[in-house]
């Protein structure tokens, strides 16, 4: 069997973006060997306020479980329950080299961001090596990603390949593996730019908790173009092309396919419309069904975290003892 893993970062609200790109895709193909995280320690390299990540990160997990990540088939769990983690990054940062971690393009963007004299946490920078050790832990052999995470997991497999040539094989080398193409959503404003959580006050953003009203509207007045002709062509007509991906991704059908159904810009957006409110309707549903019972989630989550902790425990050990750790 494949082993999967793959984890989401508890900051903001999940949109239809992370939904068709990431989340369905992992509850499509989950099974007794996939294993997913809510990573709550990854958005600590900015500082956050306690209530509302304490908040966030139950809420994902909601929205993870409402999807139909089944905790009795797949390992639903939260990374700071599994200690494990922090341990076995900190032996990741001894793997990884300085150079490498400062080549990593998200650190270099993100601390760019802050500019000069701004707060970058030592966090932000050693980050690929906690993202290597949540993957390492579990012997995964395929890492579910987008295409921004691509360098955190050829990293992860150049610690693995490091950690294994100095100390004895050890850990299982991964590979990252990418949604299909049709699967990027873009902004329904700006449709050149993918849809995204740091924006989820827009008008091109979809969120999963959107009333239909509001799906209605942002869909209506999505960014076409005035050619008036119906064709998947994401370069010249990056607008259309993402409204037929969206319906094409909601129904499960292919962009080209759904393109033949129509003539006009207009009934393209009212079905489209429609088929994502007939998609997430039965989300909210059970969504609001967990929110009113939080304490059947952590129960799901405890579960969830003594599972993942087996494996965990035994990698570390292996780790742990390769490296020369005095056993107590
Ligand atoms: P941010 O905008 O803050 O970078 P994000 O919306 O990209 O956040 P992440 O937590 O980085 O969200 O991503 C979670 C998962 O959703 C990742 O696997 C990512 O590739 C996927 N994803 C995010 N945005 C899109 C999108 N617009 N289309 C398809 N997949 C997406
Ligand atoms: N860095 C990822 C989230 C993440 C992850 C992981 C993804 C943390 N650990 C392990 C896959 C496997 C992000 O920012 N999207």
């Amino acid at each position: 069997m494949t082993r999967v893993f793959s984890g989401i970062k508890p900051t903001g609200h999940v949109h239809l973006g992370n939904l068709l790109g990431a989340l369905i895709p992992w509850v499509e193909r989950q099974d007794a060997d996939s294993i997913y995280c809510v990573v709550d320690l990854h958005a600590l390299t900015v500082p956050q306020d306690p209530d509302e990540l304490r908040g966030t990160t139950l809420r994902l997990a909601q929205v993870l479980l409402s999807l139909g990540l089944d905790p009795e088939v797949c390992t639903l769990f939260v990374q700071s329950h599994v200690h494990e983690h922090t341990e076995l990054a900190w032996l990741m940062e001894c793997t990884a080299s300085f150079g490498e971690l400062s080549r990593m393009t998200q650190f270099k963007d993100k601390s760019d961001k802050a500019g000069r004299g701004g707060f970058v946490s030592g966090g932000l920078f050693t980050y690929p090596a906690l993202m290597a050790a949540d993957i390492l832990l579990y012997d995964a052999d395929e890492v579910p990603v987008g295409d921004d995470q691509r360098q955190h997991v050829e990293l992860t497999r150049d610690l693995a390949e490091r950690f294994n040539s100095r100390y004895g094989p050890t850990f299982t080398v991964p590979r990252a593996t990418f949604p299909s193409a049709g699967a990027r959503v873009m902004d329904l404003q700006e449709p050149t730019a993918k849809m995204s959580k740091s924006d989820d006050q827009a008008p091109g953003t979809i969120l999963l908790l959107d009333e239909p009203k509001a799906i209605e509207r942002k869909i209506k007045r999505a960014v076409t173009d005035s050619d008036g002709e119906v064709r998947f062509d994401v370069e010249a007509k990056p607008g259309v092309s993402n409204l037929l991906s969206i319906l094409a991704g909601v129904t499960g059908r292919t962009p080209e396919a759904v393109a033949a159904d129509y003539e006009r810009y207009g009934p393209l957006k009212a079905d489209t419309a429609a088929a994502v409110v007939e998609r997430l309707a039965p989300i909210q549903t059970r969504y609001a069904e967990l929110a009113a019972d939080p304490a059947e989630t952590a129960r799901l989550l405890a579960v969830g975290a003594d599972r993942a902790r087996e494996t965990a425990a035994a990698t570390l050990a292996r780790a742990r003892d390769n490296i020369g750790l005095l056993p107590r």
